[in-house]
């Protein structure tokens, strides 16, 4: 019964719904569609009617991205699905709230997020956004803490776990294209200019590199902590000056909390190496690439108070040890766990910022931050910049005990 629905078809299909049709109001030809796609693997649609507008998104059989010669099953929207009414559950209205979901013709219908922007388009514009960090750590943090064994009883981990596990396709883009194909000659690598085919040799050479890549993987892989959203870049997240709201949950799965950390380390990041290409005499932008940075700070800064909030308050689960710890000493010892728990996320998370960092200069998905700079030469420079300090963190993570020292040596990067 699958088929992939188009502009015109929509009005018809959301008249059958009968809530959705109450929301938009009026009558189906009154509804005006707009195709919406901008992220690399689904197609999505905003429709508006007299009285309200929704948000519909569906599979594809392929990588929207590359097209029909890249199949690509189905089933990651009931992942997307199920994510975002678990991680609603925990990170309230830092999701979009789901208002229908169809299995047959795999799709869901969720909020319209408006005025909202996506954030890469923001921050490449250079607006800033005051609550960002606070909103990111909240969801961060509740997201993650909520569905760990420190909050959950061990069947319900386990549920979770086995809810999830059939992610498959969607977990195998990212362990090909994160973990490998960057370290290989594969057709589906890409750069801006000759000027980087010196670096990307140099990559597919660098053996301490390619063993950290590899074993980072075997992390990715082997690794069941929390729910993640599995995909958490500046591309998936809505904005406005007062909101943020995480989308596009189609990679989730129960997977290294690290990863999530260190996806959008590696974004913010990104973006702040990017913001030298985009900066003019008339227009510059070195106040604005400190706010990323301050953002980076405040963002891992409040991620670390919350989560010790939410595990001090409701740190009742299977994996959490709390109850061997009673006595004052004992107590002492717990917060020094606590602390040590953070840190090894703290590490981990860098690690992954690095590979992260690495595949969106070398591989297939690239970002606007550094697409949207003309000039191919000042491109390639801060693409270095990213594989500079990415290969340093990938490989040496332990360097970068706070997060401080990272954007220090960002700014170093910069400075040469
Ligand atoms: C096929 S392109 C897939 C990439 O886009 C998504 O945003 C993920 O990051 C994935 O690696
Ligand atoms: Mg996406």
């Amino acid at each position: 019964g699958y088929e992939p629905l188009h502009v015109g078809g929509l009005p018809g299909y959301l008249a059958g719904v009968a809530h959705l049709a109450a929301r938009l109001g009026g009558r189906p030809e009154d509804w005006r569609v707009q195709e919406v796609s901008d992220g690399n693997v689904n197609q999505v649609f905003r429709v508006h009617g007299p009285d309200g507008d929704v948000c519909v998104k569906q599979s594809l059989p392929y990588v929207r991205l590359v097209g029909e010669s890249w199949p690509l099953t189905l089933e990651r929207i009931h992942f997307e699905h199920l994510a975002l009414l678990e991680h609603g559950r925990h990170a309230g209205r830092r999701v979009p709230e789901v208002l229908h979901h169809d299995a047959r013709l795999f799709l869901i219908v969720v909020e319209c997020l408006t005025p909202h922007l996506i954030l890469r388009e923001g921050m490449t514009s250079g607006i800033r956004y005051p609550h960002l960090a606070r909103h990111l750590a909240d969801y961060l943090a509740r997201s993650l803490f909520f569905t760990s064994s420190l909050a959950l009883p061990a069947e319900a981990k386990k549920a979770g776990v086995a809810a999830f596990c059939a992610n498959t396709a969607m977990c195998r883009i990212m362990e090909d294209m994160v973990f490998t194909e960057p370290y290989q000659v594969h057709p589906r690598n890409r750069w801006t200019s000759p000027a980087l085919d010196g670096l990307a040799a140099q990559v597919r050479e660098d053996v301490p590199l390619k063993l950290a890549a590899s074993r980072l993987k075997r992390h990715y892989l082997d690794t069941t902590e929390a729910l993640l959203h599995g995909d958490l870049h500046t591309g998936s997240i809505m904005v406005t000056p007062e909101d943020t709201r995480i989308i596009d949950q189609e990679f989730a799965f129960y997977g290294p909390m690290a990863f999530d950390v260190g996806s959008l380390l590696a974004h913010l990041l990104l973006n702040f190496f990017s913001q030298g290409g985009h900066s003019t005499a008339e227009a510059p932008r070195e106040s604005y690439a400190s706010w990323v940075l301050e953002t980076v700070e405040a963002w891992w800064s409040s991620f670390q108070d919350t989560f010790l909030r939410l595990w001090e308050e409701h740190g009742h689960g299977a994996g959490d040890p709390s109850a061997l710890f009673t006595t004052p000493a004992g107590r002492v010892a717990l917060q020094a766990e606590r602390r040590a728990y953070l840190q090894r996320l703290w590490e981990q998370g860098v690690a992954y910022a690095g590979a992260e960092l690495l595949r969106r200069i070398f591989g297939l998905a690239h970002t606007l931050d550094l697409e949207r700079i003309a000039d191919v030469d000042r491109r390639a420079t801060c693409e270095a910049r990213c594989v500079q300090l990415g290969r340093s963190l990938l490989v040496e993570p332990g360097r970068y005990r706070s997060v401080s020292d990272v954007t220090a040596a960002a700014r170093e990067v910069v400075a040469g």
